[in-house]
C-alpha cells in the first residue's frame, strides 16, 4: 500500500519581492482552516484562510494555496500551518539578486581545458582536464584535406553537462540565449559582479564567459569547408571521474546542418555583442558565420543519426547524439542572425519562408522563438506581428497558471514534464518577460515569477532545483565533478534536468507520477543531471528580473 504522504508546505525557498504575488502551496490531507506569518518572536504577523483543496492530477496530491500576497514588509518569517509545520520565508527586494550571479557562474565551473583555481572555485579547485588540442577526426568526418584520424586542436569550451563531451548544438541554443539575455539587458549585465578570471578590462562578466565557449565552438569549423563538426567526444560515456581522470582519445565527428546553422546563428549573434569591445574577434565571428551558412547552403539536410553512422565507422560513437532530424527552425534562426547582423536581404527573403511557423518554447531541437526574439529586438520589419501573436501565446500560459493547482504554468500537462523539464518552466518564463516587455502588462511578469517560485520549490516535489540554493536543494546531481570530487555540496548555481515521466535511466524513483517522477540520486541521468542548456534560461530569467527591478 502507497503511504500516505505527510504534508508538507512548498514555497519559493529563495523567497519573494514585496511587491510580488506570494503563494505557498499546502500539501497533503489537512484540517488546517488558516495560515499563519510569523515574526522573529513567534508574533503573528499575517493570517489568512486556506481555500478547500484540490486535487493535482498530475501528482497525485491534495493541495491548498496560501496567498499571502497583501503582506508587503520586508523581513524574514515563518510560514505555520498547524498540523502541517513551518518553514522560513525570506521578503526582500534582493531575493533573487545572488542566484543571478551564481547561474552565471556555474559556466566558469564546467570550463575544459584549464585548472580551476582556488581564487575563483574556492573549494571545488579542480586540475585542468581534456585539453583537446590533439583530438582526432572520426572517420566519419573524412575529407581529402583532413583524413580519418588526423590531429585537430579543438580546446576549451564548456562541458555539456554531467559528462565531459562538448557538442554544438546544445551550445548553440545555449549561446543563443545567454547572448540574447545580454542583448536585452546590457545596462544590468555592464555592471554585474562575478568573480571569474578576466581576459578583457572592462568586458562584462557574461560576455567574458560566453567567450571561453564562443572560441572552442569557432575551432570546431572546417576552415576548408565552413561546415561545423556535431561535437568533441569520447567514443563512450567517461565513468564517474573527475576531468583530469578522463583521458581517453577525443574525436570530432560528422558534421551535420543543425550543427552548421546554430553555429551560423550564434557567430552572426556574437559578432554583433563584441564589436565595440574585441572587433577583430568580431570580425572572424562574422566570417565564419557566413562560411557556415553557406556550407549549409551546400548541404541543407544532413542529419546526425549516431546509429547510422555505428553501422559505418569504428569507434562506435555512443555518446549523446543531439540529433535533429527537421531543419527549418535551424534554417529560420540563422537566417535571422544574419539578417540582423548584416541586413542583407538574401538572409531576410530565407527568413520570410518560415515567418509563419507555430510559436513553441525553445529547445536543442527547436530554435524556432530564437530567431522570433531577436527580430522582435530589433524591430525588424515583421515585427508587429509578431509581437501580437507572442502576446497570444504567452496568454496560453498565463491561463495554464490559472488553472494550475500550484499556480504556475509550468505543469499541467504530463507533456511538460519531459527530459529536462525544468527548463521549460525557465524558456516559459523568458516568453512570459518578453510578453511584459511588449505589453507593460504586470500579468506576464507574475507569471514568469511564479514559474521561478516554482523551480526554487513551489513544486510536488518540494524541491528547490538548484544546486546550493534554499533549504531543500539537490545534493547528488548526475554530474561528475560534483560526483568524484569528495566535497559533500556539488557544484553550485545548477538547475538539475527535474521531473521526467520516461525515467530512462535505472534509478528508483520515489513516484512514477509525472510531476513528482525526481529523484535526487546520481545515478539519475533522466531527472536529476545538469546542463548548459536548462542553465541558459534560468540566467535569462533571473537577470531579467533583476534587472527589470519591479520588486
Ligand atoms: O522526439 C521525441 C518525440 O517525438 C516524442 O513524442 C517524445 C516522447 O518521449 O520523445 C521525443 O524524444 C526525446 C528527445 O529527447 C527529444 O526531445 C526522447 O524521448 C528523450 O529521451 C531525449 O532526451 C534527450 C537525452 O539527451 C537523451 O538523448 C534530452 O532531450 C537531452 O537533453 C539529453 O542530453 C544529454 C546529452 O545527450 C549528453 N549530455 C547530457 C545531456 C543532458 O542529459
Ligand atoms: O552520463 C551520461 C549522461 O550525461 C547522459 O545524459 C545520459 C544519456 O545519454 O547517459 C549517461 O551515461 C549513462 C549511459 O547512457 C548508460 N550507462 C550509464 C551511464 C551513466 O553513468
Amino acid at each position: 500500500l502507497a503511504q500516505e504522504p505527510v504534508p508538507s508546505i512548498a514555497l519559493n525557498q529563495l523567497g519573494y519581492w514585496p511587491a510580488s504575488p506570494k503563494e505557498a502551496v499546502i500539501i497533503g490531507n489537512i484540517n488546517a482552516k488558516r495560515f499563519y506569518l510569523l515574526g522573529a518572536n513567534a508574533d503573528t504577523v499575517y493570517k489568512g484562510d486556506l481555500p478547500a483543496g484540490r486535487k493535482a492530477e498530475l501528482a497525485d496530491q491534495i493541495v491548498r494555496i496560501a496567498d499571502f500576497s497583501s503582506f508587503k514588509k520586508t523581513g524574514r518569517y515563518k510560514l505555520y500551518v498547524p498540523g502541517v509545520g513551518s518553514t522560513p520565508v525570506e521578503i526582500q527586494k534582493n531575493v533573487f539578486d545572488h542566484l543571478s550571479k551564481s547561474v552565471i557562474k556555474a559556466y566558469y565551473f564546467q570550463r575544459a581545458s584549464m585548472p580551476l583555481d582556488a581564487k575563483y572555485a574556492g573549494k571545488w579547485a579542480r586540475a585542468e582536464g581534456h585539453p583537446d588540442n590533439e583530438v582526432l577526426v572520426h572517420p566519419g568526418a573524412a575529407t581529402s584535406k583532413r583524413p580519418a584520424g588526423r590531429k585537430i586542436s579543438t580546446p576549451g569550451g564548456w562541458y555539456d553537462a554531467g559528462d565531459y563531451n562538448k557538442y554544438i548544438v546544445n551550445s548553440g541554443i545555449t549561446m543563443g540565449t545567454l547572448l540574447s539575455a545580454y542583448e536585452e539587458f546590457p545596462g544590468h549585465f555592464d555592471y554585474q559582479q562575478i568573480d571569474i578570471p578576466s581576459t578583457k578590462k572592462g568586458l562584462p562578466a557574461l560576455l567574458e564567459e560566453c567567450l571561453y565557449n564562443l572560441r572552442w565552438m569557432l575551432s570546431m569549423q572546417d576552415p576548408d569547408d565552413g561546415g561545423v563538426y556535431n561535437k568533441c567526444t569520447h567514443a563512450h560515456f567517461d565513468g564517474m571521474v573527475m576531468p583530469a581522470a578522463s583521458r581517453l582519445p577525443r574525436y570530432v565527428v560528422a558534421k551535420g546542418t543543425a550543427a552548421t546553422l546554430d553555429f551560423a546563428a550564434v557567430m552572426a549573434q556574437a559578432s554583433r555583442i563584441y564589436r565595440n569591445q574585441v572587433p577583430s574577434f568580431a570580425d572572424s565571428c562574422l566570417q565564419a558565420s557566413r562560411a557556415a551558412y553557406k556550407w549549409a547552403l551546400m548541404n541543407p539536410a544532413v542529419a546526425y543519426d549516431q546509429d547510422q553512422l555505428n553501422t559505418k565507422f569504428e569507434p562506435k560513437i555512443t555518446t549523446g547524439g543531439y540529433g535533429d532530424h527537421s531543419f527549418e527552425d535551424e534554417w529560420f534562426w540563422a537566417s535571422c542572425e544574419l539578417y540582423v547582423t548584416t541586413t542583407e536581404t538574401v538572409y531576410a527573403e530565407k527568413l520570410k519562408q518560415w515567418l509563419d511557423k507555430d510559436f513553441q518554447i525553445p529547445s536543442w531541437s527547436n530554435v524556432h522563438m530564437l530567431g522570433v526574439y531577436t527580430l522582435l529586438r530589433f524591430q525588424a520589419p515583421w515585427g508587429l506581428e509578431l509581437a501580437s501573436r507572442l502576446l497570444d501565446y504567452a496568454k496560453t500560459f498565463v491561463s495554464a497558471q490559472q488553472q494550475n493547482p500550484y499556480g504556475c504554468p509550468m505543469g499541467n500537462q504530463a507533456k511538460d514534464f519531459n527530459w529536462g523539464s525544468n527548463a521549460n518552466a525557465a524558456n516559459q518564463g523568458v516568453l512570459l518577460i518578453k510578453a511584459y516587455q511588449l505589453s507593460n502588462d504586470r500579468v506576464y511578469l507574475d507569471a514568469a515569477l511564479s514559474n521561478l517560485d516554482y523551480l526554487l520549490g513551489k513544486n510536488a516535489t518540494g524541491y528547490c532545483f538548484v544546486t546550493g540554493a534554499g533549504q531543500k536543494s539537490p545534493m547528488h546531481p548526475h554530474h561528475r565533478p560534483s560526483e568524484a570530487d569528495g566535497i559533500t555540496d556539488p557544484v553550485p548555481g545548477w538547475l538539475v534536468g527535474g521531473p521526467n515521466t520516461g525515467m530512462q535511466d535505472r534509478c528508483k524513483y520515489p513516484s512514477k507520477l509525472p510531476a513528482r517522477a525526481y529523484t535526487d540520486q546520481s545515478c539519475s541521468y533522466a531527472s536529476n543531471e545538469v546542463a548548459i542548456n536548462w542553465n541558459a534560461p534560468l540566467v535569462y530569467l533571473t537577470n531579467a528580473l533583476v534587472a527589470l527591478k519591479q520588486t
